[in-house]
């Protein structure tokens, strides 16, 4: 047992109970301090499992083939009643996952280290932060923890003096016995990643990779932080968040949604090309809000780094994400070069010489495929972001006046709408979908939906999901305007119609503008169109802005018909508010 005794007797019960459950061979409180990172990395360099790279700072990791990405299909649920969990999260009685959980447990951290890493989501002292314990085997989720959130001495202070936290355990599932060595990546084939949204807990077995493995992120600050939500009236969102500046040095926030493959961390840090705008970084990936007294709605950024995708990130993409990770970054499953340096698909036009990939095998363009994986990612603190925004860790948060949905549509969707009013904002989240690229598995080119990119984050009923939102909306409130927008509008030819990246600080001088009762908007019977965009200096095409703005009423139809379908999903959960606003949508059309 560990000493001397804990104040906190919830923690000090944990610790015990996981202990004997898992049987580890020490136990290792995590301070978050340099020398106990560079013990870590001591480690896994020893197992074979990270080589040091010849960039400052910076480590390189490869994980087991079958262990890349979230594991959706082993994603679980476990309210008391399957109705809470809803149509679209796995589902499971919790008697009888704890059983199955205890059974997997048992013994697993056998002849590993057991690190308990208490660590904070949000600025310490934030009325909106909240707190965790991760109990793991994994020396490579303690260094990644260490960048993702705000770990260490003075989380394990606030909690000792009776600051409550999520618990969650996490184990890469493969004992060591006795002198056998440890595998580069320990894993197990099999995969549980199971939450407990009312009791409040997370249980992580077999996977130490991303999101199966750092629980702060998705299982915590969404999946458990969305029904805390839900409960206690604020909102965990799968947003970014950024500040955009105009010349004047007016400043304001945006939070935005999109699915997967969109360019979410892009956007985030965007270098704009009209002079004189900037845009900073609060956060890349999730958003915990909540209306304040003066009836705003402020966001905190509850991570503390960004654990980005790798390939396509390039200085022409994302220059502020090149200069992020040049120092002091984890990478993993990319591609090494010759000189111990990085590369992916994406970086530059052609690849080094002498590549290993991300199998650790020399590689050659051709029949190998890529050389980092489709999901590879650098782990790095938003702090060395160039564009980091200063009031990531202020306690009040940022007050959001914009909220962005947005999604990967070749047709029909225009560059940008902004909706009526709040409900039909809702309705707009709601409908959000995108078009599957090569990184995701399934048909290339299909539609999927993804109801404000939370469709694989929401601890609770979608369909409760929805009504949380229409209900944010109060008198006393200011309501942020919403905005949906679409970078990947196609011609007939199937070329990009939108330059994107830089060039979308258009679009939010456009939104910004909005708010500030500064330009004008079309009615359409999809919502409100610019009547100008400020294009100064881009080379647009007349016809290209008239196909980008054109509202294809037989399309939208068709596509509503659709919706209608997907929404049947929610059966009665479905808000009637939606339903008006969809069926009043369509009368415009
Ligand atoms: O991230 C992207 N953004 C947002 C940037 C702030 N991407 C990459 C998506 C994959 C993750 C984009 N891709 C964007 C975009 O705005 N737009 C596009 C589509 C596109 C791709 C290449 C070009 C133009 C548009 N190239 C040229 O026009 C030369
Ligand atoms: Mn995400």
């Amino acid at each position: 047992m560990i000493n001397p005794k804990l104040k906190n007797t919830k923690l000090q019960h944990l610790i015990e109970e996981i202990q004997t459950l898992c049987n580890p061979k020490d136990i290792h409180i995590c301070d978050g301090s340099d020398s106990e990172n560079q013990l870590m990395w001591e480690i896994l360099e020893q197992s074979g499992s990270s080589i040091k790279l010849n960039r400052e700072g910076s480590w390189y990791v490869r994980s087991d083939p079958d262990d890349v990405a979230r594991v959706e299909a082993s994603t679980y649920i476990c309210s008391e009643k399957e109705e809470d969990a809803g149509p679209t999260n796995n589902w499971f009685a919790p008697h009888l996952m704890k059983e199955k959980l205890i059974e997997l447990f048992t013994k697993a951290m056998q002849g590993r280290t057991m690190y308990v890493i208490p660590y904070s989501m949000g600025p310490v002292g934030s009325k909106l932060t909240r707190y965790g314990i991760e109990i793991t085997d994994s020396p490579y989720v303690v260094v990644n923890m260490r960048i993702m959130t705000r770990m260490g001495g003075e989380v394990l202070e606030a909690i000792e003096n009776g600051a409550d936290f999520i618990p969650g355990i996490h184990s890469v599932g493969q004992p060591l016995t006795s002198s056998e060595r440890d595998s580069p990546w320990p894993c197990n084939k099999t995969k549980y990643i199971v939450h407990f949204p009312e009791t409040r807990e997370i249980w992580s077995f077999g996977s130490g990779y991303g999101g199966n493995a750092l629980l702060g992120k998705k299982c915590f600050a969404l999946r458990i932080a969305s029904t805390m939500a839900r409960d206690e009236d604020w909102m965990a969102e799968h947003m970014l968040i950024l500040g955009l500046e105009n010349p004047e040095g007016e400043k304001k926030y945006f939070a935005a949604a999109f699915p997967s493959a969109c360019g979410k961390t892009n956007l985030a840090m965007t270098l704009p090309s009209i002079p004189g705008w900037k845009i900073t970084c609060v956060g890349d990936d999730i958003a915990w809000m909540q209306f304040g007294a003066d009836g705003k709605l402020y966001a905190i950024n509850p991570e503390n780094g960004y654990f980005g995708v790798a390939p396509g990130t390039s200085d022409l993409t994302n220059p502020n994400a090149i200069k992020t990770i040049e120092k002091n970054a984890i990478f993993t499953n990319v591609a090494l070069t010759e000189d111990k340096d990085v590369w992916w698909e994406g970086m530059t036009e052609k690849a080094p010489e002498n590549l290993t990939d991300w199998k650790g095998r020399l590689w050659k363009f051709g029949t190998m495929g890529p050389a980092s994986h489709p999901n590879a990612r650098f782990t790095v603190s938003m702090r060395q972001c160039p564009v980091f925004d200063p009031k990531a860790d202020d306690v009040q948060g940022v007050p959001i006046e914009g909220i962005i949905f947005g999604g990967r549509r070749s047709t029909l969707a225009p560059l940008v709408v902004e909706s009526f009013n709040w409900a039909h904002g809702v309705l707009q989240g709601a409908s959000q979908s995108s078009e599957m690229t090569a990184a995701a598995k399934g048909n290339i080119g299909a539609l999927r939906h993804d109801p404000f990119a939370m469709l694989p984050f929401c601890g609770y009923h979608m369909g409760d999901y929805f009504q949380h939102w229409l209900n944010q909306e109060k008198d006393n409130r200011k309501m942020p305007k919403i905005f949906t927008v679409n970078w990947f509008r196609k011609d007939a030819k199937g070329q990009f119609l939108w330059p994107g990246f830089g060039e979308n600080a258009r679009v939010l001088k456009w939104m910004f503008e909005r708010i500030d009762n500064k330009v004008e908007a079309t009615q359409t019977p999809i919502g409100l169109l610019p009547k100008k965009l400020d294009l100064t200096g881009l080379n647009l095409q007349k016809n290209v802005l008239d196909q980008l703005f054109k509202v294809d009423r037989e399309g939208y139809l068709k596509d509503i018909e659709e919706l209608e379908k997907y929404f049947t999903l929610y059966k009665d959960k479905f808000p009637e508010k939606l339903k008006t606003q969809l069926a009043q949508l369509k009368s415009r059309l």
